[in-house]
C-alpha cells in the first residue's frame, strides 16, 4: 500500500517530510489539503491530526503527524536501501544525530520560525507588515544558534559528524525560506555555515521539493 502524505508542497514541515521521501527513492502519494478552506481543521483531517497541522502520514494502519517523528520512521522503514540517514547501525552516531536532531527541534526552528513567518506568512497570507522587532530579536537569537554551529562545522562536515543525516535535512526547508529574506546574511556571513547550506541544499532529492517552496515567490 503506498504511504499517503497529506500536506502542501508549498510548506517548511511537509516539505521535510518530502525531502526524506525522495532520499530514499520512496514511493508516495501527496494529497493535498486546503488550507485555505480550513480542510486540515475539519473532521476527517483532525482524525489523522488532532492539532489541525499538516502534515499527516498514513502507512496502511500507521497514522502519524509531527514532521520530524513522519520522517524519522520513513528513515526507519527504508534503511538499508540506499541510505541511512539515522547511522541505525553504529549506537555513537545514531546518537549523535538524535541529538543534532533535538538542536534543530528546540533550538535552531524557535529561532528560524518567527522571522519566516514575520517576513514571508505575515505580508503575503495575512497582507500585514512584519513585525520588526520580533524579528531582530529571532534574527538575535539565530546568530547566537548559527555561531555554535560554524564552530561544530569546523570539526566535521555536517551536523553530527562526517555523515549527511536527518540532523542536517531537517534544516533544509526553514533556511531555504529564510535566503530569500535579508536575513540569509545569517547564513552567508559565516563561512563554515555557508558552504554546509550550499552542499546540504545541492541534493538532488532536496532540489526535487525545492521547486515547490514557492511561498514569497513574486507571480
Ligand atoms: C508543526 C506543523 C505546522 O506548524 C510539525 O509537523 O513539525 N510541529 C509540527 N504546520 C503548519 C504548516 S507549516 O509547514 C500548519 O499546519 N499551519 C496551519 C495551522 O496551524 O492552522
Amino acid at each position: 500500500m503506498t504511504i499517503k502524505l497529506y500536506g502542501v508542497a508549498m510548506s517548511t514541515c511537509t516539505a521535510k517530510v518530502l525531502a526524506c521521501l525522495h532520499e530514499y527513492g520512496a514511493e508516495f502519494e501527496l494529497v493535498p489539503v486546503n488550507l485555505q478552506n480550513g480542510e486540515h481543521k475539519q473532521p476527517a483531517f483532525l482524525a489523522k491530526n488532532p492539532f489541525g497541522q499538516i502534515p499527516a502520514l498514513e502507512d496502511g494502519d500507521l497514522t502519524l503527524f509531527e514532521s520530524r517523528a513522519i520522517s524519522t520512521y520513513v528513515a526507519e522503514k527504508f534503511k538499508g536501501s540506499s541510505c541511512d540517514l539515522l547511522r541505525s547501525q553504529n549506537p555513537k552516531e545514531a546518537a549523535l544525530v538524535k541529538t543534532w536532531m533535538e538542536v534543530e527541534s528546540q533550538q535552531f526552528s524557535p529561532a528560524i520560525s518567527p522571522i519566516f513567518y514575520q517576513s514571508i506568512i505575515v505580508p503575503i497570507l495575512h497582507g500585514g507588515s512584519p513585525n520588526q522587532a520580533i524579528i531582530d530579536e529571532s534574527a538575535a537569537k539565530l546568530g547566537k544558534v548559527l555561531d555554535v554551529y560554524e564552530k561544530k562545522l569546523s570539526s566535521s562536515k555536517y551536523l553530527a559528524g562526517d555523515f549527511y543525516s536527518l540532523a542536517d535535512l531537517h534544516h533544509l526547508t526553514y533556511i531555504y525560506y529564510l535566503m530569500k529574506t535579508p536575513y540569509g546574511k545569517l547564513i552567508n556571513e559565516r563561512p563554515r555555515v555557508k558552504a554546509w547550506w550550499e552542499d546540504i541544499s545541492s541534493r538532488p532529492a532536496f532540489k526535487k521539493v525545492a521547486s515547490g517552496l514557492t511561498l514569497g515567490d513574486k507571480n
